[in-house]
C-alpha cells in the first residue's frame, strides 16, 4: 500500500480533493491511504502563527522553518521519505517522473504557500523538487494533487479496467485519436463513416493516422520521438525472431533508446524498459558493445543480449549469467482456439497457490518473491486453469510483456490444460494488438514443443538474460 502523506495549511482542501471517486476507492480498498497534515498544528508560537518577514526585504511573508521542520518529523518519524517539494521552482512534472514515484511504499509531500518556504528546512528534508507546469498558483495544494493522482493511478488494482489503461496516455509517444458515441449524427455533424463500417482493421488504420496528423500538429517533440522509434522498429524488424523483445518493448511504449547506431545493415541499439528495469542490447562488434555496457543505467536489474561477446562483456563487468533461452514469437493475428473451460484471470485470494509453484519445478529459477507474483496479479497479468473450481495451474505476462510463467500439476499434465493456458493468453495478448512473445529456457523442450504446436515460431539464435550482482548481498 503507497501512503501519501501531505504537509499543508490547507488539509482540508487535500481531503475534499481525493476522497471522492477513483481515488476514494482506492484508499477505502487498502490500495493507498492519504494524511493530510496540519503544518500550523506543529507551531510553537502561541497565536499559532506559522510565517514572518522576509530577511533582505520583500514583499510577502515566508514560511518559517520550525513549524514545517516539526510536522516532517512527526509524519516521517526520523525515517529517510522521500519528500516532494512542490513549487514552481521545482523540476517540471512528467509521467515518467510519475513512475518512478510510484515505486516509493511512502511519500511525503510539501506544500507552500506565501512567497514559499524557509530555505534551511527544504535543504534538510526535501528529496525532490516538482512543478506542474510554467505558471504560478496560489499555493502547492492543488500541484499536489495532481501528481498525487497521476501517481496513484498507476498503483496496481487503482484503476478498474486492464493494465495497459496505466500506460495508455502517452502510448507510442502519440496523442488520442478523436472518438465518438451515439447518435450518429447530431446537429448536421456525423460520426466518420469508418467508424460505423464494423471493420476493425480500417478503423484501426484511421484512428492511427488521426493520432498521427493530430502529434505532428500539435506536438511536434512528441512526433520526433515517435517517428525515431518507428524507423528503429523498421530495422529491427530484418529480424524479427531474434529482436522481437525490443520491437515489442518499443511499440508498446515500454522502452526509452538509450543508444542507436545505424551502419549499413548493422544495428547497434542499447533499449531501457525504465518500469521493469531490464535493458535490451545488441551489437555488431566489441566495441559498441563496450561503449553500450558503460550506459547501462545505474538501477538495471537484467539485461538480455543476443551474442557470447555481449554476454562476455556484461559477465566480465556486474552482471552474472541467469540463463540461456529461446525467443519464441506467435506471429499470427488468428486467436487461438482454448480447449480447456474452466481459464480465469487470477486475484489476490488466487496468491498463495501460485506462490507455491511458481517456479517450484526450476523452470523459473529458484528465486522468485511472492511481491513480484502479487503485483503480476494486481497488474491483472495472470490467468488460471481450474478443474471443478480447484486451481490446477496458471500462466502470466511478465512485467516487460513476455509470455511465461506456465505450470500444469503433475497430475494433470497431459490433458492440454497447458496449450489452453498459453492459448488464452497469446488471445489477451492479441486483443491488446500485442505480437505474443516468451522465453524458454534451452533445456525445456517439452514447452518448446508446446508453443510450436500452438503456432509459435523459435527465433534462430538463443539469448542470455544476465542478472545484476548486487554490491550488498541479494
Ligand atoms: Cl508545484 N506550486 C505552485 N505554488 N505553483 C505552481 C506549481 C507548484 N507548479 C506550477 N505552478
Amino acid at each position: 500500500m503507497t501512503k501519501f502523506h501531505i504537509l499543508t495549511l490547507f488539509p482540508e482542501m487535500i481531503r475534499q480533493g481525493l476522497s471522492s471517486s477513483i481515488l476514494g476507492r482506492a484508499a477505502q480498498k487498502g490500495l493507498l491511504s492519504l494524511n493530510a497534515v496540519d503544518i500550523r498544528d506543529y507551531t510553537l508560537d502561541k497565536h499559532g502563527k506559522v510565517d514572518d518577514y522576509i530577511f533582505g526585504g520583500g514583499a510577502g511573508m515566508l514560511m518559517q522553518a520550525q513549524p514545517v521542520y516539526d510536522a516532517h518529523r512527526a509524519v516521517t518519524g526520523g525515517r529517510a521519505v522521500r519528500t516532494i517539494y512542490m513549487t514552481p521552482q521545482g523540476r517540471p512534472f512528467t509521467q515518467r517522473m510519475a513512475e518512478d514515484f510510484a515505486e516509493e511504499e511512502e511519500l511525503v509531500f510539501l506544500c507552500g504557500h506565501y512567497e514559499g518556504i524557509d530555505e534551511r528546512v527544504l535543504e534538510r528534508v526535501v528529496t525532490d523538487q516538482v512543478s506542474i507546469g510554467d505558471y504560478v498558483l496560489t499555493g502547492g495544494e492543488l500541484a499536489a494533487m495532481v501528481v498525487i493522482d497521476v501517481i496513484a493511478r498507476l498503483i496496481p488494482g487503482v484503476l478498474g479496467n486492464d493494465e495497459s489503461a496505466g500506460e495508455e496516455s502517452f502510448f507510442n509517444d502519440l496523442l488520442e485519436y478523436p472518438q465518438y458515441s451515439r447518435p450518429e449524427e447530431w446537429q448536421g455533424s456525423r460520426v466518420p463513416e469508418v467508424l460505423l463500417s464494423g471493420n476493425h482493421r480500417q478503423i484501426a488504420a484511421w484512428r492511427l493516422e488521426q493520432s498521427r496528423q493530430r502529434t505532428a500538429a500539435r506536438r511536434p517533440d512528441l512526433y520526433a520521438k515517435y517517428r525515431q522509434k518507428q524507423e528503429l522498429i523498421g530495422r529491427l524488424s530484418g529480424q524479427k525472431r531474434n529482436n522481437i523483445h525490443m520491437m515489442e518493448s518499443l511499440a508498446r511504449g515500454r522502452a526509452d533508446i538509450l543508444y542507436t547506431d545505424f551502419r549499413g545493415r548493422d544495428t547497434a541499439v542499447l533499449l531501457y524498459d525504465r518500469k521493469a528495469r531490464i535493458c535490451m542490447m545488441d551489437a555488431p562488434d566489441q566495441e559498441s558493445g563496450e561503449r553500450m555496457a558503460e550506459m547501462l543505467p545505474e538501477d538495471t536489474n537484467m539485461v538480455l543480449v543476443s551474442r557470447p561477446f555481449l554476454r562476455d562483456i556484461l559477465t566480465k563487468r556486474q552482471y552474472t549469467v541467469f540463463g540461456e533461452f529461446f525467443q519464441m514469437l506467435y506471429t499470427r493475428k488468428e486467436t487461438l482456439p482454448v480447449r480447456h473451460k474452466e481459464i480465469r484471470q487470477l486475484s489476490l485470494d488466487d496468491l498463495p497457490y501460485v506462490c507455491k509453484w511458481y517456479g517450484a519445478d526450476g523452470a523459473d529459477g529458484p528465486d522468485v518473491d511472492d511481491g513480484y507474483v502479487r503485483e503480476r496479479i494486481l497488474a491483472k497479468a495472470m490467468y488460471g486453469a481450474f478443474l471443478d473450481g480447484r486451481q490446477v495451474g496458471f500462466v502470466g505476462m511478465h512485467d516487460e510483456g513476455s509470455l511465461g510463467m506456465l505450470f500444469v500439476e503433475e497430475a494433470y499434465r497431459g490433458r492440454g490444460i497447458a496449450s489452453s493456458l498459453e492459448a488464452f493468453a497469446v488471445n489477451r495478448m492479441l486483443e491488446r494488438g500485442w505480437v505474443p512473445y516468451g522465453h524458454v529456457s534451452v533445456e525445456n523442450t517439452a514447452s518448446r514443443n508446446l508453443q510450436e504446436k500452438l503456432g509459435f515460431y523459435k527465433a534462430e539464435k538463443s539469448f542470455w538474460w544476465l542478472e545484476k550482482i548486487l554490491a550488498n548481498n541479494a
